[in-house]
């Protein structure tokens, strides 16, 4: 049968539900005839026709569609196309995106700060605590001495993630990625009672899904300023460390200015946690309380300080020494407010939270992202539909029209996509960080899906699980450690610099980008349409690095399609 394997052919690397849509994707000029077939390639148990030919929005390219969702046999299989080759073998399974959601949420294990990862827990990729010294020995940067406090006060801010393929902690990504996972906990609380990651809290009373958690929350808690309630923008090195283990980057640590969309991001967090912590009072006491008056406080503060946004370049003009690592720079906090505003007035029930802030200024339905975390209180504001207050009931309408019809927006014209997918109509979508864009498109599916009931979400969130997993134009998964060509070589310091040649597992991958060649430099790109401008290469921070941010939606999207569509 003399078939070649063909990297043509691309799919979910992973596989598909039983009753759930299944699509490969081939490209070029292959047309005619597709089967399903064992990898032995023996026995066929599916035959079909690959769909007309389509072209690819972005890069002009040619593809087609092998559709087999009418095989709803379990078992292992590949996609044959006669005269082209067969696929990389993926199964039909119930259960089948389990893995890649346990996987993902323990990619947050292994980012932990100041902790040894034993073999027990971390397997060949355990080493040593990192950045012991942040128990004592972190230095409050000049440009957050504002308060007549002497310079060089230290104080202590262990935990928290490593925020990506750098080791540094920044609020505000913290603050999204945290909120992420703690949305998937409200919305699939009983999924998430079964959700286990094998870390060193799995015997405890709590969902691992809170432990890790948890582990940032202790961090972002010590990142407040008790003397007033502002938050520092992050925790730094002054410059980025070589490719070194954590153990061994041991240079400086400094908290630098206060900043209110650190403020806003810490109090949307710190509310909703409080909320979420409250049932479990007998076994964190205490720690639902201290999370409302944290937000409280974050929040009174930055009503102080509206215009107090991080301004590193200016900062570097007048502070010794400049610090240059991660910016997370937002010169407009209207998203921030939103999402803090909901979140206090549903922790606390208090209109004056609710009002405070105009939380429809305008048509827009952002995609969430670092910067722009509007949607995060709409999602939240739908979610506790059911016990808001007259107020927030009267938007309730309009907001929920607003969410269906971003909804419905990104789906529109999917079926006339190339790849079929939701991610990718629009080159727009290719910036830094693109998988987290597919990942946040499902997310808004997701939402659309549990306010409507209607399957079309479901399934459409679901082409953007498949474009993760290897329904793309780089042919790659962009997950570590899943699929037959997976990311080997993540712009990540510990999967560079550990000797091992797979890469830290469960970790996404930036994904292409179409500014990648010009922001990393890093040589290799051949590609010139930004959704192939991927390359597998750890000098590619600009489309190979992996990042907190980008892994939650992925856990919270492979979350919610084994919570819902399990069959
Ligand atoms: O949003 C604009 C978009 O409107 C425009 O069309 C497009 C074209 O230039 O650019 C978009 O902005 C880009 C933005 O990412 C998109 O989110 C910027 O050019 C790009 O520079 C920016 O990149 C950020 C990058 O840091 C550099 O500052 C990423 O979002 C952000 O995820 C990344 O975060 C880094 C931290 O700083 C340090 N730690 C690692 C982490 C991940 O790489
Ligand atoms: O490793 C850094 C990565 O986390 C950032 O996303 C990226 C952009 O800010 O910068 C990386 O660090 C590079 C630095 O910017 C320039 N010198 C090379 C560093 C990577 O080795």
């Amino acid at each position: 049968q003399n078939q070649p394997l063909s990297t043509n052919i691309r799919l979910n690397q992973v596989g598909f539900y039983p009753n759930a849509a299944k699509v490969a994707v081939v490209v070029g000029d292959a047309s005619g005839e597709f089967r399903i077939i064992t990898p032995d390639l023996k026995k066929t148990v599916f035959k079909g026709k690959l769909s007309e030919a389509r072209q690819n929005a972005i890069s002009g390219k040619t593809a087609r569609t092998a559709d087999f969702s009418a095989l709803k046999t379990t078992g292992t299989f590949v996609v044959l196309i006669p005269g082209l080759g067969y696929s990389y073998p993926f199964d039909i399974k119930p259960h089948v995106h389990r893995a890649v959601a346990v996987g993902s949420l323990k990619g947050f294990y292994y980012q932990r700060v100041s902790t040894d990862l034993p073999a027990r827990y971390a397997g060949p990729w355990s080493r040593p605590a990192g950045h012991v010294r942040e128990d004592t020995q972190v230095l409050v940067h000049p440009s957050a001495v504002s308060d007549g406090r002497p310079a060089r006060t230290v104080l202590s801010s262990p935990g928290g993630w490593y925020d990506a393929g750098d080791y540094n902690k920044y609020i505000v990504n913290s603050g999204i990625t945290t909120g992420t996972l703690l949305a998937l906990y409200e919305d699939f609380p009983q999924f998430c009672q079964t959700f286990k990651t094998a870390i060193p809290e799995s015997d405890n009373a709590i969902p691992d899904l809170l432990d890790e958690s948890l582990w940032n929350l202790r961090w972002m808690l010590t990142m407040q300023d008790p003397a007033d309630g502002g938050v520092y923008h992050k925790l730094t090195n002054a410059r980025f460390d070589g490719m070194v283990m954590p153990d061994q980057a041991t240079k400086e640590r400094y908290v630098v200015q206060k900043s209110v969309t650190a403020a806003l991001d810490f109090a949307a967090v710190m509310a909703q946690a409080g909320r979420i912590f409250k049932p479990l009072s007998r076994e964190l006491p205490g720690l639902s309380d201290s999370c409302v008056t944290a937000a409280v406080r974050a929040w009174n503060w930055a009503k102080k300080n509206p215009d107090q946004y991080y301004r590193q370049n200016a900062m570097n003009e007048a502070f010794d020494p400049d610090v240059v690592t991660g910016e997370y720079g937002d010169r407009d906090a209207s998203d921030e407010w939103i999402w803090a505003a909901a979140e206090l007035y549903v922790t606390t029930k208090n209109d004056a939270y609710y009002t405070a802030v105009n939380l429809f200024p305008d048509d827009k339905m952002p995609l969430p992202s670092w910067a722009q975390v509007r949607l995060l209180g709409y999602y939240t504001l739908a979610r506790f539909e059911k016990i808001l207050t007259p107020r927030g009931r009267q938007d309730l309408p309009q907001l929920k029209k607003r969410l269906t019809g971003f909804a419905d927006e990104l789906i529109r014209d999917v079926e006339k996509q190339a790849y079929q997918t939701v991610m990718g109509k629009s080159a727009q979508d290719y910036i830094w960080g693109s998988s987290a864009v597919a990942a946040n498109q499902g997310i808004a599916l997701v939402q659309a899906y549990r306010l409507t009931n209607d399957k079309k979400y479901l399934r459409n969130a679901l082409t953007n699980f498949d474009y993760l997993l290897g329904r793309n134009a780089t042919g790659y998964c962009f997950v570590t450690g899943f699929g037959d060509k997976p990311v080997m070589n993540p712009h990540h310091r510990p999967s560079v610099a550990d000797g091992i040649e797979a890469p830290v597992p469960g970790l996404l991958s930036g994904g292409p980008n179409g500014n990648a060649p010009k922001q990393d430099k890093c040589e290799g790109y051949t590609a010139t349409s930004a959704d192939e401008l991927f390359i597998d290469a750890s000098c590619s921070y600009a489309s190979n690095e992996i990042a907190i941010n980008w892994n939650a939606p992925l856990v919270y999207l492979a979350g919610a399609l084994e919570a819902l569509q399990s069959a």
